[in-house]
C-alpha cells in the first residue's frame, strides 16, 4: 500500500475534517488498519468497547484526534470506497452516522488521490441516505479528470450533489454538464432555447400556461423523476439557481434505492417483476390550455418501463415510481394498481429518504435521475419572490429490470442529443 505523506496539505485537509469528524468509525481490513496506525507515529487509543473480531475486517472506532495525520485520509478513503466492494462481497456498511462515520476499505488507495498540491475536494453528507454538498472545487473552469470522476463517485453515492457559489452562466453550465455525458434538449416537450438548446428554462410561472387549475392534491403530488414517459430518460439532471427567493423555494429529493431496500422482501419480490406506464399527462381533475394541450398532442411519450429499475452503474435496484407521470402498473385491475401505487408512493417519499435543499444564488444540483425522485417547491407561488432556475439534463438509457428485460416505448420517439 502506497501512502503518500500529508505534511503540506495536512492543514487544509485537517481543518476540513476536524469541523466534523472529530471521531470516526472504521470497517477496513485489518492489514490496511496497521499500516495506517504503524505510519500514524501517533498514539492511538480505543475506547473501552473496543469490538476485536477476528475476521477479515476488523472494526476499529478511532478517536481521530490521536490520529490527526491521518485522520483526513480515512475521511477522504469513505467516500472513495464506498461504491466498492468488500472483500467477501457483500456491499460495504458505509453510511455517516451522526459525527460517526463507518469506512469500508479494501483495496490500496490509487497512489494519484493524495498527491501534495492537488485540489482535495469535500464531499459533506447533508443526511443519512442522501445528498452531499462538495466543495473545494470551481465549476466555471475545465475539471481534471480526477475531478470528474470524484463528482461522478460522490453522485453515485449521496444521489444529489450540491455546489454553492458557482455563478454559471448557459455556456458555463453547458460546458460543466458535457464534462459529464452527452446532452439532451432543454425540454423535449416544451421546446428550448436556439442559443442554447441543452437549457431549460425552470421559471416560476412555467405552468401558467399549461394548467388554469390545481388538480387534486395527495402526498406525493408533485413527486416526479424527469421525464420518465420517454424510453430513454434523461440519466442526470444539474439545475442552477439564478434568481432565488431569500427563503422559500427548497427542493426535495428522495432516494429511491433506500426506499426498495426498506420494502419488506416479500413485497420487493412481488414489485420486482412489475412494469408500469409512465406518460405525459396532467392532473386528471386541472383543465389544461389548450396551448398546452397542443404541445403535449404534439409530443406524446408513454412508455412502459419495469417498477423496479437495475441503476445501470452501481447494479442496485430502485423503486422506479415517478409519481406524476407513472399511471398505471400492468397486469393488474384498475384499483389493485390504483392502490398498490398509493402504498409505494407514499412510502417512497418518507422523510428519512429526503433531503431538503435552500438554495442560495449560485447554488447547483446535480442528481441521479435514475435513482431519484425530487419535488418543485410550491410555497413560492404563495409569495411575489421571484424564482429563476436553469437546467440541463444527460442522456440516459433505456431501464432494464430485474429479469433483464428493457423498457419498451409506447408512444413517441426516443429521447436525442444535441
Ligand atoms: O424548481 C425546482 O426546484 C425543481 C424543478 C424541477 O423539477 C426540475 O428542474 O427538474
Ligand atoms: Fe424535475
Amino acid at each position: 500500500m502506497l501512502l503518500l505523506p500529508l505534511a503540506s496539505s495536512f492543514e487544509r485537509l485537517e481543518a476540513i475534517t476536524g469541523k466534523h469528524t472529530q471521531r470516526g468509525q472504521a470497517v477496513c481490513s485489518l492489514q490496511d488498519a496497521e499500516t495506517l496506525f504503524s505510519l500514524s507515529g501517533e498514539r492511538l487509543k480505543l475506547p473501552d468497547e473496543f469490538p476485536v473480531e477476528q475476521s477479515e475486517s476488523l472494526k476499529l472506532r478511532i478517536i481521530s484526534r490521536y490520529l490527526p495525520r491521518h485522520a483526513p485520509y480515512v475521511k477522504r478513503m469513505a467516500y472513495r470506497c464506498h461504491t466498492t466492494q468488500t472483500t467477501d462481497g457483500s456491499p460495504p456498511p458505509l453510511t455517516p452516522l451522526g459525527g460517526w462515520f463507518m469506512f469500508a476499505l479494501t483495496s490500496p488507495p490509487q497512489s494519484g488521490c493524495f498527491k501534495e498540491g492537488k485540489t482535495v475536494i469535500e464531499i459533506r453528507p447533508m443526511s443519512i441516505h442522501i445528498g452531499a454538498e462538495i466543495r473545494g472545487v470551481d465549476l466555471t473552469q475545465p475539471l481534471a479528470p480526477e475531478t470528474v470522476q470524484e463528482i461522478r463517485t460522490a453522485l453515485l453515492q449521496w444521489k444529489v450533489v450540491f455546489f454553492r457559489d458557482q455563478r454559471l452562466n448557459h455556456q458555463q453550465q453547458t460546458d460543466f454538464a458535457r464534462q459529464f455525458g452527452q446532452l439532451t434538449p432543454g425540454h423535449v416537450v416544451f421546446g428550448n432555447d436556439a442559443t442554447y438548446p441543452a437549457i431549460y428554462s425552470v421559471a416560476k410561472h412555467r405552468m401558467a400556461n399549461r394548467h388554469q387549475r390545481q388538480g387534486a392534491m395527495k402526498p406525493w403530488t408533485g413527486w416526479h423523476t424527469d421525464i420518465t414517459a420517454a424510453i430513454n430518460p434523461p440519466a442526470a439532471s444539474i439545475l442552477r439557481g439564478e434568481i432565488v427567493p431569500p427563503y422559500g423555494g427548497d427542493t426535495q429529493w428522495t432516494n429511491l434505492v433506500v426506499a426498495y431496500e426498506n420494502l419488506s422482501s416479500t413485497l420487493q419480490g412481488f414489485i420486482d417483476g412489475l412494469r408500469a406506464v409512465h406518460r405525459y399527462a396532467v392532473p386528471q381533475t386541472a383543465q389544461d390550455t389548450e396551448e398546452y394541450n397542443e404541445l403535449v398532442r404534439r409530443r406524446t411519450l408513454v412508455s412502459e418501463h419495469p417498477l423496479v429499475r437495475v441503476h445501470p452503474e452501481t447494479g442496485e435496484r430502485a423503486l422506479y415510481c415517478s409519481p406524476s407521470f407513472l399511471k398505471s402498473i400492468v397486469d393488474l385491475t384498475p384499483r389493485e394498481s390504483e392502490q398498490l401505487l398509493k402504498l409505494l408512493w407514499e412510502h417512497a417519499i418518507r422523510p428519512e429518504f429526503t433531503v431538503r435543499f435552500k438554495w442560495e444564488p449560485g447554488s447547483l444540483a446535480f442528481w441521479d435521475n435514475r435513482s431519484t425522485a425530487h419535488l418543485a417547491p410550491r410555497d413560492i407561488f404563495a409569495t411575489d419572490f421571484d424564482r429563476q432556475f436553469y437546467r440541463i439534463t444527460l442522456m440516459g438509457d433505456t431501464p432494464v429490470g430485474v429479469d433483464g428485460k428493457e423498457s419498451v416505448s409506447i408512444v413517441g420517439d426516443p429521447i436525442t442529443p444535441v
